[in-house]
């Protein structure tokens, strides 16, 4: 891993394979189509576990939150949450055990934005800006219009729309809540507070 000052630039993908300290991760997880787990809350529960297995150390959870599907009509409610986990992996090994985990649960890459019986989004990792700064900028500066139909095929980090969602900051404020978004400089509660009020209180706390 490079240092470049107080944040951590990812290159290219051998360099990315070279991290192998331990790192903390902060997960979205959202569903909205029964698995072979059973529900959208048995699936977020039990990609946590899954992911366990693949050998993350699981060190806080979020809730469980119903959340109406974004955008608004395109599917049924989703259940959202998000984990801070840690484990021995570079960041391509990371979203790499994601994909094997959305696998798992039977998730097929047809629609973008399309009803999912599982995502997993690698929102940050540590302070990690990958693969560089000015790509990071121009996924997360992409037009709405744009935002529907590309997808990047490499990691970007962080999460490029993390900024924009209730229902990946409210959980993450969970877990994360001292989490600084290393391009940003804002915590969790100033992206939170920019929030639009309606949109905060549409994600709703499931009773578990
Ligand atoms: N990719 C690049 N960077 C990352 C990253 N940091 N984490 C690549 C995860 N994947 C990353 O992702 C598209 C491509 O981005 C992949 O090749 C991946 O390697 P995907 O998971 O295949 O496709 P997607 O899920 O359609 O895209 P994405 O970006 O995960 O979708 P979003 O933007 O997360 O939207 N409404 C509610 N209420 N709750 C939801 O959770 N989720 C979505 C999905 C839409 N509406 C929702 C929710
Ligand atoms: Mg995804």
């Amino acid at each position: 891993m490079e240092s470049n000052t107080s944040k951590t630039f990812i290159s290219s993908p051998k360099s990315q394979n070279m991290v192998k300290s331990t790192s903390k991760m902060i997960v979205a997880l959202g569903s909205n189509q029964r698995s072979v787990a059973g529900g959208p809350d048995s699936t977020i529960l039990g990609a946590a576990r899954a992911l366990q297995a693949h050998g993350a150390l699981i060190r806080k959870r979020s809730q469980l939150y119903q959340t109406p599907c974004f955008p608004a009509g395109a599917g049924p409610d989703y259940v959202n949450a998000a984990l801070l986990i840690e484990a021995h992996w570079s960041p391509a090994e990371a979203l790499a055990h994601l994909h094997d985990i959305e696998h798992e649960f039977g998730r097929e890459r047809i629609k973008r934005w399309g009803q999912r019986t599982l995502d997993l989004d690698l929102i940050a990792m540590d302070d990690v800006v990958a693969p560089d700064l000015p790509t990071y900028e121009v996924w997360r500066d992409l037009e709405p219009e744009l935002q529907t139909t590309r997808a990047p095929t490499e990691l970007i980090l962080p999460h490029p729309r993390l900024q924009d969602r209730a229902f990946v900051l409210v959980p993450m404020a969970d877990v994360a809540s001292d989490w600084v978004h290393p391009v940003s400089g804002l915590s969790v509660s100033q992206m939170l507070a920019v929030i639009p009020a309606h949109e905060k209180a549409e994600v709703i706390p499931l009773n578990q």
